[in-house]
C-alpha cells in the first residue's frame, strides 16, 4: 500500500517538531492505522531529509530490537534500523544536556567503522568484518518522542528507532584477532555496575546485525557507504538517565566510553 505523500510528510514533520521541541507526541498509528513497516521507513526517509535540508550529515546508521528479550516484547521476529546525524554524536566523555530530551535511555553497544561500503543482499559476517576499520564501544542514547516510550513497530521505525545521541569509545581496535560473540560489556552509572552482557545478545554476533543492516538497506536499494558509523545494537537493557548521571561503558579489550548528564 502507498501512503498519502502528505501524510508521510506530516508525521515526519510532527516527529521532528516534537524532538526540536523535547515533546511527547502519540504514536502515529493511533491517527493512521494502515501505517505498515514499508510506510514507516517512508517516514524515516522523509524525516532524514528534511534534517539533512537543515544542514544534518549523516554519519551513520543503527540497529535497534537486535535481542531476543525486546523482539519478543515488541512481537516481532525481524530487527529494525535508523540513522545517525552529526547532530547525534557526542564527544567521548563529554557532557549531554537532559533538557534538550524527553526521557533518555541510555545502551552499551559495540560500534563499527567501515572501511569499505557494503551492497546485499547476501551480506554476511566475514563480509562484514572484511569490510570494517575498526569496531569501538559505544553508549546509544535513546529518546523515543512517544509517551512514556509507548510505540508499535511501525512507529517507531517511523521515529528513526529512538535514536537521539551516542558516543564512540576513543581507541581504535581492529576486528582481527577479536571474539566479538563472547567480548564481555559492563555499564557503570555512577560508578556501580548496573548492567553485564556479551557481544552474542546482539543476534549471536554483532557483526551479524550490520550484515542484516545491510540486506535490509538492498531492499529499499540502499547501500552502507564507506566510512559509516554501524551502532550494532543493544548489549545490555536501556538504563533510565537523569541530570547529574555518570554513565561509563566498559569493553574487553576495546576500553572506555561515557557520557555525562546535566
Ligand atoms: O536501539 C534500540 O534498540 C532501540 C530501538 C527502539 C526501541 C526503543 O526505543 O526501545
Ligand atoms: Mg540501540
Amino acid at each position: 500500500m502507498t501512503l498519502d505523500r502528505s501524510i508521510i510528510e506530516g508525521c515526519a514533520k510532527q516527529l521532528l517538531s516534537a524532538e526540536q521541541d523535547v515533546r511527547e507526541v502519540v504514536k502515529i498509528t493511533d491517527a493512521y492505522p494502515q501505517i505498515g513497516v514499508d510506510e514507516a521507513y517512508d517516514i524515516q526517509e522523509c524525516l532524514r531529509s528534511l534534517k539533512q535540508s537543515a544542514g544534518v550529515r549523516i554519519v551513520g546508521m543503527k540497529m535497534g530490537l537486535t535481542s531476543r528479550p525486546k523482539m519478543q516484547q515488541m512481537g516481532v521476529d525481524t530487527p529494525i534500523y535508523g540513522f545517525l546525524g552529526d547532530d547525534n554524536a557526542v564527544d567521548d566523555g563529554a557532557v549531554v544536556d537532559t533538557a534538550r530530551l524527553i526521557h533518555p535511555k541510555v545502551e552499551a553497544e559495540i560500534a563499527f567503522v567501515m572501511r569499505d561500503a557494503l551492497q546485499g543482499p547476501g551480506c554476511d559476517i566475514a563480509r562484514v568484518l572484511a569490510a570494517t576499520d575498526y569496531v569501538v564501544p559505544a553508549i546509544e542514547l535513546i529518546d523515543s518522542r512517544y509517551e512514556n516510550f509507548r510505540f508499535d513497530l511501525p512507529s517507531v521505525i517511523a521515529d528513526n528507532t529512538s535514536a537521539a545521541r551516542y558516543v564512540l569509545g576513543s581507541r581504535p581496535t581492529a576486528v582481527e584477532g577479536l571474539d566479538l560473540e563472547t567480548l564481555g560489556v559492563v555499564m557503570e552509572k555512577n560508578g556501580q555496575v548496573v548492567e553485564v552482557g556479551a557481544g552474542a545478545a546482539v543476534l549471536g554476533n554483532p557483526a551479524e546485525a550490520v550484515a542484516m543492516l545491510v540486506n535490509m538497506l538492498a531492499q529499499r536499494g540502499q547501500v552502507l557507504p564507506a566510512g559509516s558509523v554501524v551502532l550494532s545494537g543493544a548489549i545490555t537493557a536501556a538504563v533510565a538517565v537523569a541530570a547529574g548521571d555518570n554513565v561509563l561503558v566498559r569493553a574487553d579489550g576495546l576500553g572506555t566510553t561515557s557520557m555525562r548528564f546535566v
